[in-house]
């Protein structure tokens, strides 16, 4: 009997899809960013914080996974940045197929910046590779201090982590110093910024250490195209 390895299979088949979004992310000059979390901690909300801030600078999209419904594309449409809805039924993320397909839905070089919000799920999203230039994650600090040592994949994987929700700490009894000492064992590099899209506390350091990003990837990108002109 010949075993084929489905699952290697699955997820060589998702790098090179991965590969092709990057690909034509870079070709349209467009800066990806895929936002992942466990469901509710706060994904949507940070977008809109985020996008307030931004959109007077670059010209935006989102596309929006969850299982059903169109609600969190319908919150950004609401804000006038095209926004499209990957419906997944079961699936617990987003792949990089799906991301390919759903680019069809925009003119993606007409965006400077695209954000993709993940699936909400505290494990699945981590494991794929979308194509994305930087990945981040949003934790809600309601969850708990332990959850980075319980669930360290999706904490390991992120370049930025947000800690929300930091209005709620006197009712939670979570201990934000416990909670980021967690974060910092299991990425020890990740910037950590506490912030409540209630308040608007902290979002001025996550929205100027996210203009950087995108800052100097189109610097980066600028200089090779003159590079190879
Ligand atoms: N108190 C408080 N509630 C928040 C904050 N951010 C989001 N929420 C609420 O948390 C719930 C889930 O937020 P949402 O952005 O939809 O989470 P998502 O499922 O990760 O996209 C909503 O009721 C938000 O109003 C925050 O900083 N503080
Ligand atoms: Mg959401």
């Amino acid at each position: 009997m010949h075993l084929i390895p489905v699952g290697t299979d699955i997820m060589q088949a998702n790098r090179e899809t991965a590969d092709a979004n990057r690909e034509a992310f870079l070709r349209n000059g467009v800066y990806a960013i895929n936002i992942m979390s466990a469901p509710g901690a706060g994904k949507t909300s940070v977008l809109e914080r985020t996008i307030e801030l931004l959109k007077p600078t670059y010209r935006l999209g989102v596309i929006e996974g969850d299982l059903v419904t169109t609600f969190d594309a319908d919150r950004i449409a609401a804000m006038g940045v095209p926004s499209y809805q990957i419906t997944t039924g079961t699936v617990c993320h987003l792949d990089a197929r799906m991301v390919h397909n759903s680019l069809h839905h925009f003119d993606i070089s007409s965006l400077d910046v695209l954000f993709i919000e993940n699936v909400g799920n505290l494990v699945c999203p981590a494991e794929f590779e979308l194509g994305e230039d930087l990945k981040i994650m949003v934790y809600s600090t309601v969850e708990g201090a332990e959850k980075p040592k319980k669930y360290p994949l999706m904490f390991h994987e992120a370049e930025a982590v947000v800690l929300n929700k930091i209005d709620l700490l006197p009712y939670s009894g979570v201990s934000l110093d416990e909670l980021t000492r967690n974060v910092r064992e299991v990425n020890p590099y990740a910037p950590i910024f506490p912030v409540s899209c209630r308040t608007g506390e902290g979002l001025g350091g996550w929205i100027d250490w996210l203009k950087r990003q995108i800052d100097e990837a189109r610097a980066d990108r600028q200089h090779t195209i003159s590079a190879t002109a």
